[in-house]
């Protein structure tokens, strides 16, 4: 039997939480980098460590140009997953010690987590993974800014972690209707089938036969292999999910992409849809590439797919994932009944149940009853609690 369980972080609906590592997933930006790049380069601190716990110059690291050694040289990091953060590991394995600034993107703005001014020039391997100043908030992209004056020489990365908490554990994740058209290859020129109907609450689904101004519905006299329509929304989300209402030709859908602020990115594809015998469809496929940071959002179809040459019905898509804005916020619970202890002194005082709920003799330290005390003084004494959730 566990003598005592551990005191853990709660999602709003109650799942359990722990904390996760997760290793560079890309790379969004540096200063600079060595010469004879990708050894030395930037792509070096993608993935576990592989330099660490070695001590020395190695090209599995990134070191920065060395015409550009100078007292504030960066690289910018992406990790597969948002988090609400907690902790950011960098990986010093030549002249250490030179971690000036910690930085995480927010959404908006960068946030620092942590600085000094004064970094040192140490001569072995350094994990640096100080304590926080800022954390809990939700992020997927870090900046690790270093100084090259304390060694005078190359600094060397040889990869970042970062750690937190699942999104899921404190957020609720957010649901959007399209607010805005940005752009479409074609509409019906009867404004009945306009691509503006895609806009908003869904208002034909599961109706197929009811879609007429309410659905788009690409130019009849044209139909293409690549009809996309784009579309704008409310809020900024790491997205988990995409529906896209299909009330005519549903299956046809080939592509889904997000405008991740510089570039598409493609969430989910299929290069030969396959329209289906339904009438009317909510399609929610399993993304490829989750979590792009997003409020823009462009579906592609094919109207010739399955050798059919059809325009295809959408009625609305909406846009699901978790937002920066937000509350999100972990749980930490008090004890709420006790299931099993070894001994107690008495049921009343310095009883087992004294170690329900927040803290009563803290920050007094003494023999006080309020506090759970055992009659047999042996050496396995333990107790059995229960959480909330
Ligand atoms: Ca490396
Ligand atoms: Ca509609």
């Amino acid at each position: 039997m566990q003598a005592m369980e551990e005191l853990g972080y709660f999602s709003p609906d109650g799942q359990s939480c722990s904390e996760i590592g997760q290793w560079v997933d890309s790379i969004t930006g540096f200063s600079s980098e060595d010469a004879v790049a990708p050894l030395w380069g930037s792509i070096q601190v993608i993935g576990p460590p592989d330099v660490y716990p070695i001590y020395g110059n190695s090209e599995l690291t990134w070191a920065p140009h060395k015409n550009s050694r100078d007292d504030d040289e960066y690289i910018q990091v992406m990790f597969a997953e948002p988090v609400l953060v907690t902790g950011v590991d960098v990986y010093e394995t030549w002249n250490s010690g030179f971690t000036t600034r910690i930085l995480a993107f927010d959404g908006q703005n960068w946030v620092t987590l942590w600085s000094t001014s004064t970094p040192v020039f140490i001569e072995e391997v350094r994990v640096h993974n100080p304590t926080l100043e800022v954390s809990g908030f939700l992020t997927r992209e870090i900046k690790v800014h270093g100084d090259c004056r304390p060694s005078n020489s190359s600094i060397e990365i040889d990869a970042i972690q970062l750690r937190g908490y699942s999104a899921s554990c404190g957020c609720v994740e957010i649901s959007q209707w399209a607010q805005t058209l940005t752009d479409f290859s074609s509409e019906e020129p009867n404004t009945l089938w306009m691509a503006s109907q895609v806009l908003g609450v869904s208002d034909a689904y599961p109706s197929s036969s009811e879609s007429m101004g309410k659905a788009w519905k690409q130019t009849s006299s044209n139909l293409g292999n690549d009809e996309y329509i784009q579309m704008r929304y409310n809020n900024h989300v790491y997205v988990t999910g995409v529906d896209v209402y299909e009330t005519y030709r549903p299956g046809s859908v080939k592509n889904i992409d997000a405008f991740d602020g510089s570039s598409w990115v493609t969430l989910w594809s299929n290069p030969t849809p396959i329209p289906t015998a339904e009438t009317a469809q909510i399609f929610t496929p399993v993304l490829n590439t989750p979590y792009v940071y997003t409020n823009e959002l462009r579906v592609r179809v094919d109207c010739q797919a399955g050798g059919v040459t059809d325009s295809v019905q959408l009625d609305a898509v909406q846009l699901r994932g978790y937002s920066c804005e937000q509350t999100c916020e972990l749980l930490a619970q008090w004890v709420q009944s006790v299931a099993d202890f070894s001994s107690e002194v008495s049921n009343v005082d310095w009883a087992a149940t004294k170690v329900i709920g927040a803290p009563n003799v803290h920050p007094s330290y003494g023999d006080l009853s309020e506090a759970w005390a055992q009659s047999v003084k042996d050496e396995n004494q333990y107790i059995q609690v229960i959480k909330l959730h």
